[in-house]
């Protein structure tokens, strides 16, 4: 008899809401569990296309802007067989970034709008449920100054926020990331346990 599915859970926000520390610790209380899981993240800096992104982001070389987004798309598509796989053999994974970053920074430039950039992502395994970290600019800019990658910087991410919100649907949970570390985990590893239970049984569908 085969056992249930994954589930595809994704975290999106602008930079420096603390995804990567919650996808962390959701992984790790998971696996105690006896739930299996596992990490992704994209854009997945060690591919191929990863590393011209990787590139890109550091700013050693540039690249038109439709040009990057559909490496960035492609990227996705990259790890669309092992997401399939994965979520297959009863594997959940969270994931730290996902198309909504991918349309949510393009169409943040000049001359890029939401529908081009969604384009290229249909297709892709959808998610079960996508949580959007949350933070206001007051908050935002406590948490210290940006790096010195491509995007971080506080106007851009203004737009980027404002695409997040164009594109959430009834999948989406907005969550205050605005919170001791430990209190945003317990919040998510509830909203984890519901969605687990609700898909069980529900076959994967794409976007
Ligand atoms: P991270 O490794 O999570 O810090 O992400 C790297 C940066 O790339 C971050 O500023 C968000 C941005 N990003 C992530 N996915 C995409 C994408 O598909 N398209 C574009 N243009 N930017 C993206
Ligand atoms: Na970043
Ligand atoms: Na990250």
């Amino acid at each position: 008899m085969m056992g249930r599915r994954g589930v595809l859970f994704v975290f999106e926000g602008c930079d420096r809401a603390g995804k990567t520390t919650q996808c962390r610790m959701l992984v790790d209380a998971l696996c105690k569990r006896g739930i299996p899981a596992e990490y992704m993240n994209f854009p997945d800096r060690s591919t191929a296309i990863g590393k011209i992104i990787n590139d890109y982001l550091l700013k050693k070389v540039e690249l038109p802007d439709k040009a990057v987004h559909l490496l960035f798309s492609a990227n996705r598509w990259e790890l669309e067989p092992v997401i399939k796989n994965k979520l297959a053999s009863g594997v959940s994974l969270i994931v730290d970034r996902y198309s909504y970053s991918g349309v949510a920074f393009s169409a943040a430039k000049k001359g890029m709008d939401l529908k081009w950039c969604w384009n290229p992502e249909i297709g892709l395994p959808e998610p079960d449920a996508v949580l959007l970290l949350n933070l206001t600019e007051e908050v935002s800019a406590k948490r210290g100054d940006f790096g010195l990658e491509r995007y971080e910087a506080t106007d851009f991410q203004r737009k980027v926020k404002s695409n997040f919100m164009d594109l959430k649907d009834s999948l989406w949970k907005i969550i205050d990331a605005d919170k001791p570390v430990e209190n945003l985990h317990v919040e998510i590893l509830d909203i984890f346990n519901s969605v687990y239970e609700s898909s069980a049984g529900k076959p994967i569908t794409v976007l």
